[in-house]
């Protein structure tokens, strides 16, 4: 029996407070619904995105009671850094399985970074057919996926369907609800990062949204050896179109050999850096280069430096963002602030309502 025949059919209240106390908390195999189709074979789902219902409180690397003005007006021109940001966490993404025979290597999101306020997940996504991410909602934050190599096909159940290439970048504002699939789109290995970021309480509940940033419609800029595509935010006086609700910066930087970069970020947001390939030297010119796949958490400082001291060149995201300082309830895909909004969030989702009501009838065609 469907979900819609169990509504259909003891659509009470009764029945449906039995289905959301009782049905619900075992519910995680459920989450890609597409490894049910008969026409599809799909490996194994091994879901640990949807653990035990954690809550987080304030729990990011630093935090800070200000409260900063509009989204874009903060960000220092001048690139004069005088407390630069030291390292305060190191931590290497190791490949694990994630959706539907999928391989992620995980840093923010592990039990050791549980969160880095604002962000709460940050995976490099290894994918090759038929492996990917089936049909699963989304409520309470954004995702930010930003492809390396080959590409990726994206359907949600509001009909908006893409396709994104290397260097584009899709921006969705999963708001009070998405649900949709995310598969490569050709043969061999399709590579890529993606963030979530929380949103706060008041933005939780939004009406979804996409940004959609082609590779060529990305700014770019360059200094002294330094080369950068600005995803959101703003380097070297180059700005980005992405508006960011919880404001963030997102840059990807390439440093050549021999080659220094300075860069302002805002007093009191949270900050770090993903190395994509190379090796770097983060904060202190002393310290020991960090090579690819490590992330690496910022402490307090107006800004960050980095030398690439190295043979070859160094590429890394450097993501910073303003912490909301509100309660975290997470349950996999569902991000909010209590743990009655996310008993919402799973009612919602099953029952078809408050944003998810296209849910009810629809399936993806991948
Ligand atoms: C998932 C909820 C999810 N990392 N990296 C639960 F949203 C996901 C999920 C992803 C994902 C998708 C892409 Cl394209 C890249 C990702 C998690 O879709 F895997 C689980 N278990
Ligand atoms: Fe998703």
């Amino acid at each position: 029996m469907n979900r819609r025949e169990i509504k259909n059919e003891k659509g009470t209240e009764m029945m449906r407070a039995i289905y959301t106390r009782l049905l619900l908390p075992s519910f995680c195999p459920l989450l890609f619904r597409n490894q049910f189709k008969p026409t599809t074979t799909k490996p194994h789902i091994k879901s640990s995105l949807f653990p035990q219902i954690i809550p987080q409180f304030k729990n990011s690397a630093m935090s800070s009671s200000t409260t900063m003005g509009d989204n874009h007006g903060e960000v220092k021109t001048s690139d004069q850094i005088k407390n630069p940001r030291q390292v305060v966490k190191m931590l290497l993404s190791e490949l694990q399985d994630e959706g539907v025979g999928a391989k992620v290597r995980r840093s923010i999101g592990r039990p050791e970074l549980r969160s880095l306020d604002p962000f709460l997940l940050l995976d490099e996504f290894q994918v090759s057919p038929p492996a990917g991410f089936p049909d699963h909602p989304h409520r309470g934050f954004e995702t930010v996926t930003y492809m390396l190599e080959g590409a990726f096909t994206h359907q949600d159940f509001a009909g908006h369907k893409g396709t994104i290439q290397p260097g584009d970048v899709q921006w969705m504002t999963a708001g009070r609800g998405i649900v949709h699939s995310e598969m490569p789109a050709g043969p061999g290995v399709q590579k890529g990062l993606q963030l979530w970021i929380n949103l706060s309480s008041k933005d939780k509940m939004i009406e979804p949204r996409y940004q959609e940033l082609q590779s060529k419609d990305i700014t770019e800029a360059e200094k002294d050896g330094v080369f950068v595509r600005i995803i959101a935010g703003e380097a070297f006086g180059a700005r980005s179109p992405v508006y960011t609700r919880t404001p963030t910066l997102y840059m990807d930087f390439t440093i050549q050999p021999g080659s220094h970069l300075q860069l302002p970020i805002p007093e009191n947001w949270n900050s770090f850096a993903y190395i994509i390939e190379g090796e770097g030297i983060f904060g202190n010119e002393n310290s020991a280069p960090i090579k690819s796949h490590h992330c690496i958490v910022f402490g307090s400082g107006d800004g960050i430096e980095v030398w690439n001291k190295s043979g070859s060149a160094l590429r890394f995201a450097l993501v910073g963002g303003q912490p909301l300082n509100e309660p975290v309830v997470q349950h996999g895909p569902f991000v909010m602030n209590t743990r009655a909004e996310i008993r919402q969030a799973m009612e919602d989702y099953y029952m078809g309502r408050n944003g998810f009501e296209r849910a009810q009838h629809w399936q993806s065609e991948q």
